[in-house]
């Protein structure tokens, strides 16, 4: 499949440094039964990736601003552009060998997405879309599922644990969709719930308590298939409040109805 310039650049990108996050997770299967734990290693493979990212897609576009987990916002000349990157999503499932995590990087001009791509190397699915050219994984179009009604949904959600989040407003919303939905997931990985949401395998996703790297490639990604992305008041900016609601337009306004008041 032909890709733009700038999606070519992204896939490389993401592609290399999920080559290390490979080897990286290969080891990480010996290191689970050392004393220490492979926590240290985790953030060191976090670090590298964020690192490889980082030269890569300033080396092809100079001047772009980039916000990573790992670095924080390193400013740049293009005041305009700038990446949101997430080196590792999914950081406790990769710690624990369990193969749902991904490289997300978004690109936002003037405050939009405009670019977004999603790789899991662990099953080298590569997620990618720009505006007004559809979503796609791995050159298959995407678009999200047509479900209208709760009860024959898929839903999957963020979980407190243990030092974050609101354990009494999650079990609030989990007493409330529990009952409405056909299955309730936890998968772990906010910016592959998001992909999953656009490739219609999930009806819907909804958590608190995201920065702007979990949701910025999702956001795009999941719109250009169709779905609608918001915070918990259903209308805005999830990228600014940190709180995320996405579905197809029925499932999402279905969320939006039981999630909104609840954190009144
Ligand atoms: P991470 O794996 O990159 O930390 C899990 O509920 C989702 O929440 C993951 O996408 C995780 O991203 C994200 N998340 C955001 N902030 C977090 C935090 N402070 N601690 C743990 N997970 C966080
Ligand atoms: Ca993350």
């Amino acid at each position: 499949m032909l890709h733009s310039a700038l999606i070519n650049v992204m896939l490389k990108a993401a592609r290399r440094a999920g080559r290390s996050l490979k080897r990286d997770l290969g080891e990480i299967e010996n290191l689970q039964v050392s004393l220490k734990g492979p926590a240290n290693f985790v953030s060191l493979a976090d670090k590298r990736a964020e690192q490889m990212l980082l030269e890569d897609l300033t080396k092809a576009r100079p001047g772009y601003g980039f916000v990573g987990e790992e670095g924080g916002l390193r400013e740049g000349q293009d005041k305009s552009h700038t990446w949101i990157v997430d080196p590792l999503d999914g950081t406790t499932n990769f710690l624990h060998g369990i193969p749902q995590f991904a490289i997300s990087i978004g690109l936002q001009r003037e405050g939009t997405m405009i670019a977004g791509v999603i790789y899991n190397p662990a099953n080298d699915e590569l997620y990618l879309a720009e505006r007004g050219k559809g979503a796609f994984l791995n050159d298959q179009r995407l678009r999200v599922a047509g479900r209208r009604k709760l009860a024959d949904s898929v839903v999957a959600c963020g979980l407190p644990h243990i030092g974050r989040g609101d354990f009494k407003l999650s079990l609030a919303e989990l007493g409330e969709i529990q009952p409405k939905v056909a299955g309730l997931r936890r998968f772990g990985a906010a910016a592959l719930d998001m992909a999953f949401v656009a490739a219609g395998r999930l009806d819907g996703f909804w958590e608190r308590n995201l920065q702007a790297w979990d949701m910025a490639a999702g956001q795009i990604i999941v719109r250009e298939a169709g779905g609608i992305v918001s915070g918990i008041e259903g209308d805005d900016d999830p990228l600014k409040t940190g709180d995320v609601i996405c579905g197809n337009e029925f499932i999402h306004a279905e969320l939006v109805k039981i999630l909104k008041p609840l954190g009144k």
